[in-house]
Formats: C-alpha cells, sequence, structure tokens
C-alpha cells in the first residue's frame, strides 16, 4: 500500500517537473542590447524549472555569458547564440555573469533564481490519499458482504440439515 502511494507520488511530481521543463513559453529571454556592450535585460528573475535562453544574432562583437559560481557556460565568445539553462531545483539564489570579452567594460548580467513553491507538493500528497481511501473501503465492505452471505447461507443450510 504503501510502495503504491509512493509511486503515484513520483509519477505526479516527475510529470509535473518534466511539464516544466519542457515549458518553452516559460522561457525568459536575456539578449544583446544596441550600445553592444550590455545585456538587455541585465537582471532576470525565474523559478527553479524555469530556463533562460541566451540569444543574440549577427551581433559586432561576439559575446557569451558565463556564471561567476560556474553554473552556466554558453561557450566560446559568439556573434551569434542560441543557450538555453534550466535552472533546476536546488539552484536558487542569486547567479552573477559575465560576458567574458566585455567584462571589464561592464557587460553583466544577474539571474535570480526563487525557490520553487512547496505547496504544490503538499496539495497533490492530499489528492493521492484522498482518492485512494474510498477505493479501500469499498473494497473491503465487498469483501464484509460476499463473507456474511457465506455464512448465512452456510448457517441456512445447517438449520435444514436438523
Ligand atoms: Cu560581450
Amino acid at each position: 500500500m504503501q510502495k503504491a502511494l509512493m509511486l503515484l507520488l513520483v509519477s505526479a511530481l516527475l510529470a509535473c517537473s518534466s511539464q516544466t521543463v519542457a515549458a518553452e513559453d516559460s522561457d525568459v529571454i536575456v539578449t544583446v542590447d544596441s550600445t553592444n556592450l550590455r545585456f538587455n535585460p541585465s537582471e532576470v528573475t525565474v523559478t527553479e524549472g524555469q530556463a533562460v535562453r541566451f540569444m543574440w544574432a549577427g551581433q559586432a562583437l561576439p559575446h557569451n555569458a558565463v556564471a561567476d559560481d560556474g553554473l552556466f557556460d554558453s561557450g566560446e565568445p559568439a556573434r551569434d547564440v542560441d543557450y538555453r539553462f534550466v535552472f533546476e531545483p536546488g539552484t536558487a539564489g542569486t547567479h552573477t555573469f559575465v560576458c567574458e570579452p566585455h567584462a571589464s567594460a561592464g557587460m553583466v548580467g544577474t539571474v535570480i533564481v526563487e525557490a520553487a513553491p512547496v505547496e504544490v507538493v503538499e496539495e497533490e500528497t492530499e489528492v493521492v490519499a484522498s482518492e485512494d481511501t474510498p477505493a479501500i473501503s469499498l473494497v473491503s465492505s465487498i469483501l464484509v458482504t460476499a463473507f456474511a452471505a457465506v455464512f448465512v447461507a452456510r448457517y441456512v443450510d445447517d438449520e435444514q440439515a436438523e
């Protein structure tokens, strides 16, 4: 019983998190502004599970986006970049990043990652538990009825035999 519950819960959570990762509509885009030396926007806020897409094309100068804490790295500076990074659970916090060739010129940015809300998980536990309970009581009441029927049938047979 406990194992079945755990399996249900885990699969529900997996379904939830994979949906969040695949939802590209929620991606936050960081590009390069017309001065060629600034990220736009230079500060973004996301929730754990959400992605930031660093993308620019046909730039006059090659750029990259590298986290100071090493969490993400778009690679070598390039004039065309499309780099998507998902901030998985556990990455909550403030992550500053730089464009390596232009960091000294002030081409820096910040990604603020907020922890995913915990209430969602608690709600799912309740839903799973409440859906499961009536099923158990239904099965047990059918069993009790069946046993009672057999018992009564035997009793009636014994009475008739005497
Ligand atoms: Cu740059």
